[in-house]
C-alpha cells in the first residue's frame, strides 16, 4: 500500500486514497495501490529539489553515475522474471513480450551507462592566448517524467536512464493504469545505491499527480509520453514556467508496400507491424498502404491470417497477442471502427469482440481489417490504438508517398519493395522519424526514436535521448585580465 516513493521513503497518500490494478485479460486483482494527491507530487517535486540543489548525485562524474546505471541493469537482469510477470499482469500482454521489453530496459540502462563520461564538452579556440573557452554539459535538474500504460517500464527507461546518466533527479508518474514496475523500479534503484532523494515517484490520475508536475517552478523539465491531447494540455500547463518539454505523442504509422515486394515477407510483417500487442504500440502499423495491382491477393491473405490470430491472457501459450488494456479503451476502439464502417470502410475480418467466453472477463477485440478506406475517416487520421488495420491503394511512386505523408503525425512508416532505389528515395521523403525498409518495428538504443508532426518533439534514445537532459553552458575564461578602457579612459577624463 505504502507505493509512493518519495525522499528515499514508502509512502501511503495523504489522504489515504488507493487505487486497485486488475489484469485486463481476465479482471483478476493485481495490486492495491496508493493514490496521490497533489499535494503527494508536490512533496516529490520538493524531494527532488531538495536532492537537486544540495545533494551529490549532480555533481558526481558521469563515470561514477554510470556505474549506479550498470548495477540498475544488472539487477534488472536478476530479477527479469518477477518484471516481466509484473509487467503482463498489469497491461495483459504476453509474458514472453514482457520478458522481451524487459530485456530492452536493460539494453538501455547499458546503452547509456556505455556512453557515460564520452562526452566532455569541447574546448573552443578563443584566438587568444590569454582566454579559455570551454562548452560544457550540466543536468537540466529536476525532470517530470510522465508515462503511459502500453510499455510501461521500457517507455520508463528511456527516460530514467538518460536522466539519471546526465545527472537530474525525477519525479516518474506512470500511467494509473500500469504501476507495478515503476514501484519495482524505485527498489532496484535503491538497491543499486542510488541516493534517497534522485528517484521518486507517484502514483494516480493524470488531473491530479500528474498536472502539478507539468505546472511547478520547481520543476524544469516535462518529458512526457502519451496521447496528443494530454501532450498538447501538458505542453500547455509548461508553458508559464517555461519549461524544457519533450513529447512522444504516437502515430498514425503507414506501411507502404509496392507490388514487387516479397509477397509472404510484406504480408507477414503487415500482420506483426498492426496487430502486435493488439495495436497498442505507438508505431503501429495501422495504415497499409497499398499498390494498387497487389491489393486483391495481399489482402485477401492478411484476411486469412488475422482471422486466425489467437487472442489470450498473459500465460496462456497458445495465445498470440492479448487484450486490450481497458474497458474505456476498447469501446473507443470500437467507435473508431463503427465510424470507419459509416464512411464506408468495408470491413474485412473482426470488428468485434472474440465470442469464446474463457475471453470474456477480459478487454479482447478482434484483429479488425477495414478496407476501402481513404484519409476522410476518422479511423484512418486519428490513432485508434487498437488491433484496426486501415487499408488505402495508391497508384505510383508519387502517389504512396503523397498517401503516407497525408496524416498529421509523423512518428514512423515502413516500405516495402525489392527496387534499393526506390526504397531508398521513398525513405528519404516520408517525413516520419522513423523508416524502416523491408521491415517493421526493430529499433536499438543507439539509435534516435521520436516524431515529426504532432507526434511530438525532441527525441529518445542514442545521443540525442541524453541530450534532452543536459543543460549546455559556456564558460570563458580570461587567464589574464586587463582593463580594456572601452568607456571613459583614464587619460582622456
Ligand atoms: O493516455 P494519456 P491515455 C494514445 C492512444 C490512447 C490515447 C489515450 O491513442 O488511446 O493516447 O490514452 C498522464 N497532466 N497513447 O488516456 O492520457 C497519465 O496519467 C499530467 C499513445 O491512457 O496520454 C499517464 O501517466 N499527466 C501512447 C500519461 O499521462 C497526465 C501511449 C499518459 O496518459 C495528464 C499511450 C495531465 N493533465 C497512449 N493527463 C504513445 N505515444 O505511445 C494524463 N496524464
Amino acid at each position: 500500500m505504502s507505493s509512493l516513493f518519495i525522499g528515499g521513503s514508502w509512502r501511503d497518500a495523504a489522504d489515504g486514497g488507493t487505487r486497485e490494478i486488475r489484469c485486463p485479460a481476465d479482471g483478476t486483482p493485481v495490486a492495491t495501490v496508493a493514490e496521490a494527491t497533489a499535494d503527494d507530487a508536490r512533496a516529490a517535486i520538493a524531494a527532488a529539489r531538495a536532492e537537486f540543489d544540495d545533494g551529490e548525485w549532480p555533481h558526481l562524474s558521469e563515470h561514477d553515475r554510470a556505474a549506479t546505471l550498470t548495477a540498475v541493469a544488472d539487477l534488472l537482469a536478476r530479477d527479469k522474471a518477477d518484471y516481466a510477470r509484473a509487467e503482463s499482469l498489469d497491461t495483459g500482454k504476453r509474458f514472453v513480450e514482457s520478458e522481451y521489453d524487459i530485456d530492452d530496459v536493460i539494453k538501455c540502462f547499458r546503452y547509456y551507462a556505455g556512453i557515460g563520461g564520452t562526452d566532455n564538452g569541447r574546448v573552443v579556440d578563443t584566438g587568444r592566448p590569454d582566454a579559455i573557452s570551454r562548452v560544457v554539459h550540466e543536468p537540466v535538474g529536476v525532470c517530470a517524467l510522465i508515462t503511459p500504460w502500453n510499455y510501461p517500464l521500457l517507455q520508463t527507461s528511456w527516460k530514467v536512464a538518460p536522466a539519471l546518466l546526465a545527472g537530474n533527479t525525477f519525479v516518474l508518474k506512470p500511467s494509473e493504469l500500469t504501476p507495478s514496475t515503476a514501484i519495482m523500479l524505485m527498489r532496484t534503484l535503491s538497491e543499486a545505491g542510488l541516493p534517497h532523494g534522485v528517484a521518486n515517484l507517484v502514483l494516480g490520475a493524470g488531473a491530479t499527480a500528474g498536472a502539478p508536475l507539468t505546472e511547478h517552478p520547481d520543476v524544469d523539465m516535462v518529458s512526457f509520453t502519451g496521447g496528443a491531447a494530454t501532450g498538447r494540455a501538458i505542453a500547455a500547463a509548461a508553458a508559464p514556467t517555461v519549461k524544457r518539454v519533450a513529447l512522444e505523442l504516437g502515430g498514425k504509422n503507414p506501411n507502404v508496400v509496392f507490388a514487387d515486394a516479397d509477397f509472404e515477407a510484406a504480408v507477414d510483417f503487415a500482420l506483426t507491424a498492426v496487430f502486435l500487442d493488439s495495436g497498442q504500440v505507438c508505431s503501429a502499423g495501422a495504415r497499409l498502404v497499398i499498390e494498387e495491382s497487389l491489393h486483391d491477393a495481399f489482402v485477401d491473405e492478411l484476411v486469412t491470417r488475422a482471422d486466425a490470430i489467437r487472442l489470450g491472457g498473459p500465460f496462456d501459450a497458445a495465445a498470440e497477442t492479448g487484450p486490450l488494456i481497458s474497458a474505456e479503451h476498447r469501446a473507443k476502439v470500437e467507435a473508431y471502427v463503427a465510424a470507419g464502417l459509416a464512411e464506408g470502410a468495408k470491413l474485412r475480418c473482426g470488428g468485434e469482440r472474440p465470442a469464446d467466453p474463457e475471453l470474456a472477463d477480459g478487454f479482447f477485440y478482434r484483429p479488425t481489417i477495414l478496407d476501402g478506406c481513404d484519409q476522410s475517416m476518422s479511423v484512418v487520421h486519428d490513432e485508434s490504438f487498437g488491433p484496426v488495420l486501415t487499408v488505402e491503394t495508391f497508384r505510383d511512386e508519387p502517389d504512396a508517398v503523397r498517401i503516407a505523408n497525408d496524416t498529421a503525425y509523423g512518428l514512423a512508416g515502413a516500405v516495402w519493395t525489392q527496387d534499393a532505389g526506390r526504397a531508398q528515395r521513398v525513405a528519404h521523403q516520408l517525413r516520419h522519424g522513423t523508416v524502416w525498409i523491408n521491415d517493421y518495428h526493430p529499433y536499438v538504443p543507439q539509435a534516435e526514436w521520436g516524431g515529426m508532426g504532432q507526434s511530438g518533439n525532441g527525441r529518445e534514445l542514442g545521443p540525442m535521448g541524453l541530450a534532452e537532459y543536459r543543460e549546455t553552458k559556456h564558460i570563458w575564461h580570461n587567464i589574464d585580465p586587463r582593463p580594456q578602457y572601452w568607456f571613459a579612459r583614464p587619460e582622456s577624463r
